[in-house]
């Protein structure tokens, strides 16, 4: 079949006949190259409005920016229908859905075969990471959706620059991604294209894979984000000995001008993006942000850990976004920006629950529908999204595309834990801290009086990223140590904003206030701060926190920093059943930690 070809095609043998191999199963009527140019972009926004898929927001209030709502079954990750096809289900191990490469290939090439007849295909060169950094890493998507190809733009380094540092190299993430809905007649497009009956988000780690069927969403099909920089790329760092981590990257600057960076792992819906855009409450203190969802690092020849963010954009998620809880983020997003899923103002603007104290009288919902404050449903879909340029906000640190990254000096795991859990907590050693990340978890139910809320584990916020068996990954961090000497190693802490009161109020006003949080473990880090030894690590005294001007009484403080013994003790009988799903490949170094835990809350809870 004769297709047409646009924009400006690879030289890379390797690459050129993937795409020929691809064009040839899909079937597509034409095939672009995306350059990656602004004019390019300029060309899918004015594609998609012309499609019917987006909408051009009001340009005095939200300049060059478009609403798209999507089809209202696809608006999330699909994580049941999510695979990692490695050679043997134990690669994959109990925490991933599973299936043989050469099973699930036979699934997805027969639905794969002629699904973007009357559609082009498109080619998106990207790079994860500034082009050309040691970190970076470079993939290939193929999609047929303009949608796709727009967020890419965005969210990642885009067009010929990466073609040319990838040369004739055949070190590429291959990624093939169509909305499953061929154009065969004369019937008119629909404006969220999605496959109704087939999704399938599959990896194949061994081969650096990623296939996409069905879904045009986020996650699901922006395969650069958590596909690439997080699926495949924890199984290379594996492989290769660094870590790809599900987290955020803030630098912190004293008032004294010294600076330390950290990361942080939380799981989805506990204010990663709040925290790398921080206003710090206590005078002299600034945080910048890097990254707010992914980390990449590598140890440097200086023996520290560097860190990149290997995308080039936000992501976020829209509902409780306001200038309260974050005005970076929605300062961020006051151009150029891709809405997905958000409610429309009557002057043609966004809006979502929660972005402003009144709701505005009139709108038209997600899906279209009149709106009206008190009608009883969500103007925005919960899990509505703004695409935002990462050099847009305010507070993007000036180094935040350094191809060297940035030195850890220390690492943040959290969860929501209304108990148990006190505001923070440093490891007192990598091992221990590995151990803590291990048990990330938050609360499924309130606890109730005398008992303890279940406990949904997701260990280091990877569980639905992690590309292979989760106790080879605990492994794989543990051997961290074995790279460095133990003084270059970032400390690391356990950190919980949400603890509750016996009134069931959160104790700590979180927010801007986690500064003071921040603060005492940059002074730990520098040795200049106190922290007492406690069964469950090194904590601070109410005293050693900077309180200075926090409206908050002595008491809660107390009970925030509190060892709960009984507490934990209570919930041992959980972790041990979390860790028994890893069962032969749980490193013992953690069933040992457990036990010492254990030994050392008995000794004081007697
Ligand atoms: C995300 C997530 O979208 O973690 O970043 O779900
Ligand atoms: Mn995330």
């Amino acid at each position: 079949m004769n297709r047409t070809i646009s924009g400006v095609p690879a030289k890379n043998q390797a690459l050129v006949t993937w795409v020929e191999d691809m064009a040839t199963l899909c079937q597509p009527d034409a095939i672009h190259w995306c350059d990656g140019s602004p004019t390019e972009y300029a060309h899918l926004l004015r594609g998609m409005v012309h499609s019917g898929t987006a909408m051009w927001l009001d340009d005095q209030k939200r300049p060059n920016s478009v609403l798209v709502r999507s089809d209202p079954g696809d608006v999330a990750r699909v994580e049941d229908r999510t695979f990692i096809c490695s050679p043997t289900q134990d690669d994959a191990g109990p925490t991933n859905n599973w299936k043989a490469p050469d099973e699930m290939h036979g699934i997805l090439d027969g639905l794969y075969e002629g699904c973007m007849r009357g559609r082009t295909l498109y080619v998106i060169p990207y790079s994860m990471g500034p082009v050309g950094s040691p970190i970076a890493r470079i993939g290939i998507e193929l999609t047929d959706s303009l949608y796709v190809v727009a967020n890419m733009h965005t969210m990642t380094r885009v067009g010929t620059r990466v073609l040319d540092v990838m040369g004739q190299s055949t070190d590429f993430v291959r990624g093939l991604h169509s909305v499953g809905v061929p154009l065969t007649g004369t019937e008119a497009d629909a404006p969220w294209p999605c496959n109704p009956t087939h999704k399938y988000i599959t990896h194949f780690p061994a081969t650096r894979e990623i296939r996409s069927f069905g879904s045009g969403y986020g996650g699901n099909a922006l395969l650069g984000k958590k596909c690439h920089a997080l699926r495949i790329a924890s199984v290379q760092a594996r492989d290769e000995g660094w870590l790809a981590e599900h987290m955020l990257i803030l630098k912190l600057t004293s008032p004294e001008g010294t600076v330390k960076y950290i990361t942080g792992a939380f799981p989805s819906a506990c204010g990663k993006t709040n925290l790398a855009m921080l206003i710090p409450t206590i005078p002299g203190w600034k945080v910048e942000t890097i990254g707010d969802d992914i980390a990449w690092m590598k140890f440097g020849a200086d023996g520290r850990l560097w860190a990149i963010n290997p995308e080039a954009g936000f992501f976020g998620v829209a509902p409780g976004t306001s200038m309260k809880s974050n005005p970076n983020a929605l300062l961020s997003a006051a151009r150029n920006s891709i809405f997905t899923n958000c409610a429309m103002t009557l002057d043609g603007d966004v809006w979502w629950e929660q972005m402003t104290d009144e709701e505005p009288p009139v709108l038209t919902d997600w899906i279209r529908r009149p709106w009206r404050p008190g009608c009883g449903r969500p103007a925005a879909n919960p899990n509505a999204r703004f695409t935002t340029p990462a050099h847009q906000c305010p507070v993007i640190a000036p180094e935040w595309e350094d191809p060297r990254g940035v030195p850890i000096s220390a690492m943040l795991f959290g969860g929501r834990r209304p108990t148990v859990v006190p505001l923070v907590c440093e490891a007192f050693n990598w091992r221990h801290g590995v151990f803590l990340g291990s048990i990330m978890s938050s609360e499924t139910t309130a606890a109730a009086a005398g008992a303890v809320g279940q406990l949904r584990f997701d260990p280091f916020a990877m569980l639905p990223f992690c590309g292979y068996h989760m106790g080879d990954y605990f492994g794989h961090w543990l051997s961290m140590t074995g790279r460095t000497s133990p003084s270059m190693m970032p400390r690391l802490y356990y950190v919980n904003w949400f603890r509750k009161g016996d009134d069931g109020k959160f104790l700590w006003p979180g927010y801007g206030e986690n500064s003071r949080v921040l603060e005492w473990i940059f002074r730990r880090c520098d040795g200049t701060a106190d922290a007492v030894d406690t069964p469950i690590g090194r904590l601070p005294r109410p005293s050693d926190l900077n309180t200075e001007g926090l409206d908050l009484p002595r008491d809660a403080l107390v009970e925030l920093l509190r060892v709960d013994a009984s507490g934990w003790l209570a919930t041992v009988e959980q972790i041990e059943r979390h860790y028994a799903r890893f069962g032969s490949r749980l490193p013992t170094v953690l069933r040992e930690e457990l036990a010492a835990l254990v030994t050392r809350l008995r000794g004081v809870s007697r």
